[in-house]
């Protein structure tokens, strides 16, 4: 993140009434974190404050951090939104974090209340980005909960030992145990946190899931497909629905076995419609097949949604691509 955007985000903090914060959908702990982390920063800085959520299920580490600061932050849904907005429209301030993506908020329609919003994210800006606000993306940054740490560290705002492992486990999660989209930063980040107070033990604890949810997880890991010794695709049972995250940390899981240097998971996330995640060390760009399937990313991660298909289309779709590519890179030698 660069001085100058820090400067911007305390400029338009600073210049407004009444900031709300806003995550993606189905909430996980880089996400609640960040914004409890930011709520706790406008609270220092006495400035009224309100996170948005309208999830009525949340993944249990969520649970319990709502449950723990319940009555200690401000948290709406979207209902109520305008019933607390400033009646000057120019002094209400949104900010989104760990998503950039319209579709991905909270809710997508309370984007239309604000004329002032400022994204803090860290994934790669795409064709649905909101794109008429303020934009601190710093795609290099493990987790929203870094930028956060950094922004916390700019106000000189103290915080307890809660709030510094709450931070520690977003950052925790998005890099997987520190094994993956880690730099300097994310370690400063940590070391920081840990100063402040932050508890190991409890990031374990926020993190547990339950046992059925992880033996689902787990089920996509029995029918896998290894191409060319270096290709793992996993294959979600039709029936079985999944989270989109859950996609993506089986893929992150993938790449940790020996020689697999891409893996793609591909499973349904509702009854109609197929996700994909992909994960690369590099060598090949998930971005460019999953262009071709409608999705998005960088050489090393991203995803897609493919509506009303079912997997095995899905799954032999991407293995043409993959020839394609391959072909393609041999005729280039
Ligand atoms: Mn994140």
């Amino acid at each position: 993140m660069e001085l100058n955007d820090v400067k911007t985000i305390k400029k338009m903090i600073g210049k407004s009434k009444k900031v709300f914060l806003m995550a993606h959908k189905n909430l996980d702990l880089d996400a609640i974190s960040s914004c409890v982390a930011m709520s706790h920063l406008l609270k220092k800085i006495n400035k009224e404050n309100y996170i948005i959520i309208d999830d009525t299920t949340n993944e249990l580490g969520v649970e319990k951090i709502l449950h723990e600061i319940d009555g200690s932050y401000e948290i709406i849904t979207s209902n109520e939104v305008l019933e607390k907005l400033h009646k000057s429209k120019r002094k209400n301030l949104l900010i989104v974090l760990d998503t950039n993506k319209k579709d991905l908020v909270q809710n997508k329609e309370v984007l239309d209340n604000f004329d002032k919003k400022l994204v803090i994210d860290h994934h790669e800006l795409g064709k649905n980005s909101i794109y008429d606000g303020y934009q601190v993306i710093d795609s290099e940054c493990s987790s929203a909960s870094q930028m956060i740490v950094q922004i916390l560290n700019e106000y000189k705002v103290e915080i307890d030992s809660y709030l510094a492992t709450l931070l520690l486990s977003g950052i925790v999660l998005d890099t997987n145990n520190f094994t993956l989209n880690t730099n300097e930063e994310t370690f400063y980040s940590a070391y920081y946190l840990t100063v402040f107070g932050a508890s190991i033990k409890k990031v374990q604890y926020l993190l547990k899931q339950d046992i059925d949810h992880y033996v689902e997880q787990q089920k996509l890991l029995t029918n896998i497909e290894i191409i060319n010794d270096k290709i793992a695709i996993a294959k979600g049972t039709p029936h079985a629905v999944y989270r989109r995250e859950d996609l993506a940390r089986i893929a992150e899981t993938l790449l940790f076995f020996n020689n697999i240097e891409l893996s793609i998971v591909v499973g349904k996330v509702n009854k109609e419609d197929v996700g994909v995640s992909a994960r690369s060390f590099g060598k090949v760009d998930v971005e460019e097949f999953l262009t071709v399937l409608g999705g998005g990313g960088n050489k090393q991660y991203g995803a897609a949604l493919i509506e009303k298909k079912n997997i095995s289309d899905v799954v032999d779709k991407i293995k043409k691509e993959l020839k394609k590519m391959e072909e393609k890179d041999a005729s280039n030698i």
